[in-house]
């Protein structure tokens, strides 16, 4: 990729709760710094949301960790900018509100300026993506939505991460075997003791691994295999995906990295209130399955339904679901395979960040 000439960027994260918020940051700090050669500085309200998936960072702020430059700040209220030179870009993560400070530097200097907004398969999604919004002050803000399609803003997917995962794949391929392993790393949810019960029904798993510690392990769980994994740096994570069968992440960065990872997944998206996440939720499952119709499709369905809060199902039709899957996993781990290859396809979210820069901006 060719190069811009080195920029510096302002980054700015709320972290709401999770570590979503800061993951998504972390990521695009990383990629612009590493794979555009940009000066990155990255505000963050809570230290100890990065320590938990980076946690080698130190422990006080300001400070430099891995080429990227991190600081405190209150948003809305107060950003450190003493130690930062002019932003050439400036990017709010998730509709964070800039303070003062930051407002008068834009106003000054005239940096890009853009919201970063949470990723979503709705049509307004990638309607509005890279939208100018001319705000009171007469200075601009674009929106950046990350998408599943060439018109979106694209999904942060890092340069080498295909030819890691096949290193991974070389080193230790998957076994042969009968029984399948289950990652779980999802909200707590009154689902949980159900399907555990499905699953023990089903007998076809060796293995349910519980991450994120927010999904209890049943008290009786008979011939499952249950065990709770520790949290690991957020630069390990792919290959937990990559070690098990069949996935089920939440949020937003985790339903990411599964889609990458070409393994069959259920996605626990975040609840919102008055279930407004629901319309997310089918417009992403609706553009996933667009050429498929299977009773896999069906079967998958109803039971992301059930998952996310839309529906409920007796014993009998949630094993039956889970026996459909089971039974035809070729069939899903092929759509997964299928998905995958679309997005690898399509460029990443920060080569069209880089090319729109350049489009926006000829000369610089
Ligand atoms: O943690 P999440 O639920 O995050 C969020 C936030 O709650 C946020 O407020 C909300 O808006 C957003 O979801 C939609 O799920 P997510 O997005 O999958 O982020 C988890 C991060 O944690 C991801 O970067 C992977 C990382 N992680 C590790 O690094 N190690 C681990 O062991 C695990 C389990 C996760």
């Amino acid at each position: 990729m060719n190069r811009l000439p080195e920029k510096t960027a302002w980054l700015f994260c709320t972290v709401i709760d999770n570590f979503g918020d800061i993951g998504v940051a972390w990521r695009l700090a990383r990629e612009l710094s590493q794979r555009l050669g940009w000066r990155v500085h990255l505000w963050l309200d809570d230290l100890a949301a990065l320590r938990a998936i980076i946690p080698d960072t130190p422990n006080v702020l300001p400070c430099i960790h891995a080429d990227i430059a991190l600081h405190h700040w209150q948003a809305g209220k107060y950003a450190d900018i003493s130690q930062a030179s002019t932003p050439d870009i400036v990017i709010e993560t998730f509709a964070c509100t800039l303070p003062e400070s930051v407002r008068r530097i834009i106003r000054s200097h005239h940096p890009v300026w853009l919201n970063w907004e949470y990723l979503s398969a709705e049509e307004w999604a990638v309607r509005t993506h890279a939208m100018q919004s001319l705000q009171a002050d007469g200075s601009s803000k674009y929106f950046w939505q990350m998408g599943f399609v060439p018109q979106s803003g694209g999904l942060l997917r890092e340069a080498d991460y295909a030819e890691k995962r096949q290193a991974f794949i070389r080193k230790r391929p998957m076994p042969v075997r009968q029984s399948l392993s289950l990652f779980v790393f999802a909200y707590d949810s009154p689902v949980w003791p159900t399907w555990f019960e499905a699953w023990r029904q089903s007998d076809a798993f060796a293995d349910i691994r519980l991450a994120g510690g927010r999904v209890a392990a049943p008290q009786l769980s008979g011939s499952l295999n249950v065990h709770k994994l520790s949290f690991v740096p957020q630069p390990q994570f792919d290959a937990l995906l990559w070690a098990h069968d069949i996935l089920i992440v939440r949020g937003e960065d985790s339903f990411v990295r599964a889609q990458l990872s070409g393994k069959p997944f259920f996605w626990h998206i975040y609840p919102q209130d008055e279930m407004a996440h629901l319309d997310k939720l089918s417009a992403f499952w609706q553009l996933y399955w667009e050429s498929i119709d299977s009773n896999v499709r069906t079967a998958h369905q109803a039971l992301s339904q059930e998952l996310n809060g839309a529906a409920t199902l007796d014993s009998a039709q949630r094993l039956q679901h889970w026996q459909t899957l089971l039974a035809q996993l070729p069939q899903w781990q092929q759509a997964a395979q299928n998905w995958q290859a679309k997005l690898f396809a399509q460029s990443d979210a920060v080569s069209r960040l880089h090319l729109w820069l350049n489009q926006l901006n000829p000369s610089s």
